[in-house]
């Protein structure tokens, strides 16, 4: 393997947390550069001189170049197709959306949104507000009435929703928590209670406050998760992060990335969080990469929490369009959050002010050898031999991110395996959303508590976790078809065999959208985004198949206005026809939305799917009832789905993969 020589070329400390360089040819995919963010702010200052009315910027991304000029640049080597970005801003209290084409050094539209939502809120106006109570006279009040030390009071800042109200304002909740650095840095697990604080995000005031009273503090003790603050005893014991020497294995190229037999782009964007693109695998029997996924990322990401008083109702979060997948994006640890032989690529965004915003070491891209094998064979049966033993270790690419919002923290993983397989994984981790309360004991629980008591003061309230992923997989070219296999039970009627009942297949071609919508796990029936235009030498349809893993289907009524805002989760598998503006599954202005530009609405058209360019929408979803042992912090649960090959290839595509070889064990000198 290539790796193997560039161990002797470079010194092996490279390899421990390396930072992707940057390339000086542009992909036009890549996401906007520090350059470019600067740019757009310069030509925006133009037209709006950022003096009051303030003009402010919630969202600067790429503007999704066509897919057709993508597709000539990549394979006609035609010219770059024109670099534009988004910027979607608030300015005299409307929604702007500014088209800015950064070759021609101007704006190119404009247009005043005038519909229901609006935008992203950006990191400084969400900061900005959580200090405002501190200043309030009746905050201050109530924190003093409760005996706590008002400088150990943090404020975070809350979505509301919405709830049928005719006018809706840009406005937030405020929940305070304590932090008494000498107690426990778990500020959410100490929820100061019975406090209500509206704040309106473009006047930048407390609009609404009220105190009802309080509830006793959750206790500081066994909350504490730093280690330095830790007593003993300590453990279970582990060894440390294992590493593989020899290497990184993969080639970066600006943000394109090849690998054993993949080629793959890894993005960024400040909503959606990392953004894979124009992935492609090496087909030894066509001598070419063979196209699997134009674009992919997390479209949306609903988190309804399942308490309906007055403190928690409206706790039914976007996390994508509300907060911001990609701005929750937290700087990696090196060898903790990534193996040793990570590589890591930071990310930038904007801030409110069109000023540049670096999150470092914003994803990591590592080889895997976990331990798992690829595939083997032992046979004794062979005439004249030994045993016959064949293994082939597996190793896999990994794009890893982490997202942080507030109290939870999302791992986010694309694993790319030589066989074809894309693994998608989820992890869930961090600090629940606590409720404070006056039970000691269950007990004393006598009417619906809302959530699981987990310690005294404590209860961690109901929850669901949706993630949208938007997958946008173009099978050996754009054309291609959804279908089902079903798998259905069929009765031996006549005397022909001993058995009563086997079971067959029966392929169903989604026609429209409506085809198209479906739980999975209902019946028993394999999917595939399939290209109906080519075949196998055997005459099979090539294919690519979703192996759904946890899914979750909403409890809610469809007429409760959370569940018509989250409406784009009520089916795990929707597929369209692809269309550049059907980028969020909960809306492009998804804070304070009500559901009428969501996955849902759109597919109501009924569009016709077959034999067209598709996006496959898929929900990974999870009931949460917390336990006990989610608290103070919550071991990673783990979810996702895998996108595997099903009558692309020939026949195994990693059948002539080496047997590996025996590596030199190398230890990696710096420390995190
Ligand atoms: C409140 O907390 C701050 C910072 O922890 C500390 O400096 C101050 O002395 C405390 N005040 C009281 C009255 O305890
Ligand atoms: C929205 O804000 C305006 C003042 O800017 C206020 O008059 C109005 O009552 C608010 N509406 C709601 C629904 O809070
Ligand atoms: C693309 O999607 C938008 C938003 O749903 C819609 O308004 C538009 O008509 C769609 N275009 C086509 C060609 O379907
Ligand atoms: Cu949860």
């Amino acid at each position: 393997m290539k790796s193997t020589n560039l161990l002797f070329l470079f010194p092996l400390l490279l390899f421990c947390s390396a930072t992707a360089s940057s390339s000086s040819h542009q992909h036009p995919l890549d996401p906007l550069t520090p350059s470019e963010f600067d740019l757009i702010r310069t030509i925006v200052k133009k037209s709006y001189p950022f003096s009051p009315p303030k003009f402010t910027f919630q969202y600067v991304g790429l503007d999704d170049p066509d897919k057709p000029s993508v597709l000539s640049w990549l394979y006609s080597k035609k010219s770059l197709p024109p670099r534009r970005a988004v910027v979607v801003a608030r300015f005299n209290k409307q929604s702007l959306e500014i088209t800015v084409d950064l070759s021609k050094r101007a704006i190119v539209s404009t247009k005043v949104y005038r519909g229901h939502g609006f935008p992203m809120y950006s990191v400084e106006e969400q900061d900005s507000v959580a200090e405002l109570p501190h200043k309030y006279q009746p905050f201050i009040r109530s924190i003093n009435k409760r005996g706590l030390n008002i400088s150990n009071v943090v404020c975070s800042t809350f979505t509301v929703g919405w709830f049928g109200d005719v006018k809706s304002n840009r406005t937030l909740k405020l929940q305070c928590y304590y932090a008494d650095e000498e107690e426990t840095a778990n500020l959410y697990v100490r929820p100061v209670e019975g406090i209500t604080i509206v704040v309106d995000l473009d006047d930048r005031k407390i609009v609404e406050y009220s105190d009802t009273g309080s509830v006793p503090l959750a206790r500081p003790e066994n909350t504490e998760y730093r280690f330095s603050k830790q007593k003993p005893p300590f453990g279970p014991k582990l060894n440390g992060m294992t590493m593989v020497p020899n290497g990184p294995g993969f080639s970066i190229d600006g943000h394109s990335i090849s690998w054993a037999n993949w080629k793959l782009h890894v993005g960024f964007d400040v909503r959606a969080g990392p953004v894979i693109s124009l992935a492609s695998i090496y087909d030894m029997e066509q001598h070419k990469y063979r196209r699997v996924l134009y674009r992919g990322y997390i479209s949306e990401f609903f988190v309804p929490y399942m308490d309906p008083t007055a403190d928690w109702f409206f706790k039914t979060y976007l996390d994508s369009g509300e907060y911001g997948f990609g701005q929750s994006m937290v700087p990696l640890k090196p060898r903790a959050d990534c193996p040793a032989n990570a590589v890591f690529f930071d990310a930038y965004h904007a801030g409110e002010d069109g000023k540049l915003v670096k999150i470092p070491n914003a994803i990591c891209v590592f080889e895997k050898h976990a331990g798992d094998i690829m595939w083997r064979h032992t046979e004794l049966e062979v005439p004249n031999e030994d045993i016959i033993t064949e293994v082939r270790p597996d190793v896999t690419l990994v794009v890893r991110t982490v997202s942080t919002v507030g109290n939870y923290d999302y791992i986010i993983d694309w694993e790319f395996k030589p066989s074809g397989s894309i693994k998608l994984g989820v992890g869930l981790t961090g600090v629940l959303g606590i409720k404070g309360t006056s039970y000691t004991h269950v007990d004393q629980i006598k009417e619906d508590a809302f959530g699981t008591l987990l310690a005294d003061y404590t209860i961690g309230t109901h929850h669901d976790h949706y993630l949208t992923y938007h997958l946008d997989l173009d099978i050996d070219g754009e054309a291609n078809s959804f279908v089902k296999t079903n798998l259905e039970t069929v009765t031996v009627k006549d005397q022909s065999s001993q058995r009563k009942s086997y079971w067959t297949v029966a392929l169903e071609t989604a026609k429209t959208e409506a085809d198209a919508k479906m739980n999975v796990g209902l019946k028993p029936s394999e999917l595939a985004i399939v290209n109906p235009n080519k075949k196998t030498t055997v005459g099979n349809n090539i294919g690519y198949r979703l192996f759904p893993g946890p899914v979750a289907q909403p409890l809610l009524l469809k007429d409760d206005y959370p569940q018509i805002r989250g409406a784009f989760a009520n089916y795990n598998v929707m597929v369209t026809p692809y269309n550049k503006s059907e980028k969020w599954a909960g809306g492009l202005y998804a804070e304070h939305s009500r559901g009428d530009d969501t996955l849902a609405t759109w597919t109501l058209r009924n569009r016709n799917i077959e034999n067209k360019d598709i996006v496959l929408w898929h929900t990974v979803g999870f009931h949460h009832v917390p336990c006990q042992e989610d608290f103070p912090t919550m071991p990673t649960l783990s979810g996702g789905f895998e996108l595997r090959p099903t009558n692309f290839f020939e026949r195994n595509p990693v059948l002539k993969v080496r047997p590996a070889k025996p590596v030199r064990g190398v230890k990696c000198t710096s420390q995190p």
